[in-house]
């Protein structure tokens, strides 16, 4: 049967969802689990890529728009609003606009991805760029979202993590078990707080035997999780987890303790490093915040926290094209030559 989204594909797990739900979908899911075989064997591992990166926006986050979106226009909603880092902001662009919906997003100015903001204009979002950071952002969202009567679309709407947790299912389907580890990415700590959700649920109904350890990876220079603190200032070459106070705080540490694993910080250049590498080895082109995963994975497994031969998933949220100008930019540069075979001879060894 063709793949419907992932509300109907999982529709029993997800009550929320009644008969009277608008389903607006653009048939997000069904990603590839992609077995990362060149540097699964560099680090001794089963290491497998969950490309979150070929949903319809290119993240992770339209699992968790279709199901907000849909449950906005059950309840007759007429605006949405959201603060974002430039995927959440996308992604809510396109599902209002596919509901007629009006959407309203708040970026910091000058710190998100060039494809982002071009997602957002296109489809239609009245875009406001903040002076400020995303948790500055997020303040004056929360706050307009009560005054103005608008449906705020940020992780903190439970909608979100009730779509997003869907991703735990596809690995466990697609594996026929769940994995023994699991590393991610944790910005706003949204996306942590719903796959342990999934993987706790798809337990409990007994379709996996066991749960995999998560692992947590922030950018040294937003690292709130991983110092208890709040970072004032976050910085990091990955903006899409440029955040200093993750609204899920709570639910990120209990997931990491529940599960037995651990929130970690890399630094911009181990993100760059692990950003070039898993595309280099193994043709997978991910975002920079996706790439602490892979910077994060390396880590691990030098300190000994992922033991050799284990079953490892790491999760790319998001696609390397929404941030052309990281890649350009870290890269040496390409050669110019006459159109001749003489002078392509030259680079050819
Ligand atoms: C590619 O778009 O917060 O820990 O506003 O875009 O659930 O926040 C994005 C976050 C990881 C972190 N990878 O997920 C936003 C936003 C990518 C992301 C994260 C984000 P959360």
């Amino acid at each position: 049967m063709a793949w419907e989204g992932i509300i109907r594909h999982y529709r029993d797990y997800l009550p929320i969802i009644t008969n009277k739900t608008p389903i607006v979908t653009l048939l997000e899911g069904n990603t590839p689990l992609i077995r990362a075989t060149n540097l699964g064997k560099e680090l001794g591992i089963d290491l497998f890529v969950k490309f979150e990166g070929l949903n319809p926006t290119g993240s992770f986050k339209d699992r968790g728009m279709t199901v907000a979106i849909s449950k906005a226009l059950e309840k007759g909603v007429k605006a949405t609003i959201c603060a974002s880092t430039g995927n959440t902001s996308a992604s809510a662009a396109a599902y209002s606009a596919r509901a007629g919906i009006k959407s309203i997003v708040l970026i910091p100015k000058g710190y998100v991805a060039l494809g982002k903001l071009a997602q957002a204009m296109i489809y239609g979002s009245i875009v406001l760029e903040v002076e400020g950071n995303f948790d500055d952002a997020l303040n004056v969202v929360r706050e307009a979202s009560e005054e103005l009567g608008i449906e705020i679309v940020n992780s903190i709407n439970p909608y979100r993590l009730e779509g997003q947790k869907t991703a735990s299912f596809e690995i466990c389907d697609a594996l026929g078990k769940a994995p023994d580890i699991q590393v991610m990415p944790v910005g706003n700590a949204g996306n942590i707080t719903a796959y342990w959700m999934g993987y706790k649920q798809y337990k409990e109904a007994g379709k996996i035997n066991s749960l995999p350890k998560i692992f947590g990876i922030q950018a040294k220079g937003a690292a709130p999780l991983v110092y208890n603190r709040v970072f004032e200032k976050p910085e990091t070459i990955a903006t899409a987890i440029r955040i200093g106070n993750p609204a899920r705080w709570q639910e990120a540490i209990k997931a990491k303790d529940e599960s037995g694993g651990k929130i970690i910080d890399v630094t911009d250049e181990e993100i760059i490093e692990g950003y070039k590498k898993i595309a280099s080895k193994d043709g997978i082109f991910v975002e920079p915040a996706s790439a602490a995963s892979i910077a994060g994975l390396i880590k691990l497994v030098n300190l000994g926290d992922i033991p050799k031969g284990s079953l490892v998933v790491a999760i790319a949220t998001g696609n390397g094209l929404k941030d052309p100008n990281t890649a350009i930019s870290n890269l040496p540069p390409t050669f110019t030559v006459k159109p001749s075979i003489e002078e392509v001879k030259k680079f050819i060894q």
